[in-house]
Order: C-alpha cells, then structure tokens, then sequence
C-alpha cells in the first residue's frame, strides 16, 4: 500500500521517510507520485494546517497521506515565527532569509532569555476515515551565529536543550540541529516525536485494512 507526503520541503520529505521506515508501506513524496494538491495554509495552528495539507492530497490521490506542519516559537519574539516560520521573512523567502531576520531580531536578547521551541504537528488523512493528528516539541535555544551543515530551515540556529532523559541519551544537548547526525536529530527532533505518535496511528490503520 502506498502512504504519501503531503509536503514539497525535501528536507521533510527525508525526515519523514526514515521516521516512516520499516512500516509495511511504500512511501512517496507527492511529487514522487506525479499527484497535484492546493492547499492554503489558512489555519491558525499547526495542527489545523497539517490537517489541511494531508486531506487535500489524499483527497487528490485517493490515497493515505501524511502532512507535517510545524514551526519555531522563541519567547523574546511573543511565540514568532511560529506558524509563519517559512514564510518570515517574506512570502517566498528562502531559509537564509529566515535565518538572517531571525538573528537580527535575536541581537539585542540576552543569554538566558534566548529560549525556545520547535513543535509539529504530523497529520494523518486516510480515505474514508476522520483524521488523526499527533504533535510532538523539542525545546532549545538560538544561538548567536549558525553553526553545522546538516538539515534545512533555522536547524544552524536552534541548539537543543532539552530536557527528556532521550535528549541526553542521544547526547544532543549543547548541539544545533545542523550539526546533529541524522539519526540523532530522528531521535530527539519535534518531528520525530510527533511521528512516533503518528507511526502508532498507521499501525491501527494497517490492522483494520488487513
Ligand atoms: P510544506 O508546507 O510543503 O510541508 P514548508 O517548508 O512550507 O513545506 P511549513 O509550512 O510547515 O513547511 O513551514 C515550516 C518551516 O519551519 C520550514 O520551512 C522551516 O523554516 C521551519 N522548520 C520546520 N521544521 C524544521 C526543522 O526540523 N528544522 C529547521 N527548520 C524547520
């Protein structure tokens, strides 16, 4: 059976595949799968707009679909960027963009007020079924200067600090997401704990179809 992602942000899209491995589904992007899907991202949360993302492709496809919506909230900045986190800087800003506005706004905030969270909310649309929503947080805080090379979007200046006992077993506090290996940050990540909760969803799907 195949389960599609609602998403056109490849970094995602990787994510999503290794958190979605080793389940018995054949998971591509929209792309991958040659399927068009609008969806306007006119929710106020993250759920409601993963929500949107999700239903739109599987209602175009036919098909399960997963969507991520998810953001970065900093407490100096009153919970920005937060749901706008890709469009920050602008309506087709790029990461960089995002990663400089961020930082200008970050100047003047001192050390111990720099304080922050990553959250997502993962979607699950299935045809015929009410869909399920799961969220996941990783806390942290933002760093003065990117650093690491590994990721996408604001990963450079988001050092983890967290404190489930998973964080330090993965040994990924004090790093940014960028210079985390892939399998740490698929281990701690906002994603990747949200995710887990998802993968429990598909599993009680794959039972009933079955
Ligand atoms: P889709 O809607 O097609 O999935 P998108 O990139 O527009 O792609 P969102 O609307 O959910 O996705 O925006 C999330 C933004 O938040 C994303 O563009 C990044 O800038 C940031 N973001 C989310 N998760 C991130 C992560 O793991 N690392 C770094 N930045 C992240």
């Amino acid at each position: 059976m195949k389960l599609l992602l609602a998403t056109r942000n490849q970094g995602k899209v990787r994510e999503l595949r290794a958190l979605l491995a080793g389940l018995p589904l054949e998971v591509m992007s929209a792309a991958e799968a040659g399927v068009e899907y609008t969806a306007e991202e006119t929710g106020d949360t993250f759920a409601e707009n993963a929500t949107i993302k999700a239903e739109a492709l599987c209602r175009a496809a036919g098909l399960p679909a997963v969507a991520d919506d998810s953001g970065l909230e900093v407490g100096a900045l009153a919970g920005r960027p937060g749901v706008r986190s890709a469009r920050f800087a602008g309506e087709a800003a790029t990461d960089a963009e995002n990663n400089v506005k961020l930082l200008a706004l970050m100047d003047t905030v001192p050390d111990g007020q720099r304080g922050g969270r990553f959250v997502s909310a993962v979607a699950l649309a299935w045809p015929g079924r009410p869909t399920r929503v799961a969220e996941g947080v990783c806390q942290g805080i933002i760093g003065r200067a990117p650093r690491g090379s590994g990721g996408f979007g604001y990963d450079p200046l988001f050092v983890c600090q967290d404190p489930e006992p998973e964080a330090r077993a993965a040994g990924a506090n004090g790093l940014t997401y960028a210079e985390m290996s892939d399998d740490q940050k698929n281990r701690v990540s906002h994603r990747a704990r949200a995710m887990r909760a998802l993968r429990d969803m598909l599993e009680t799907e794959l039972t009933r179809v079955r």
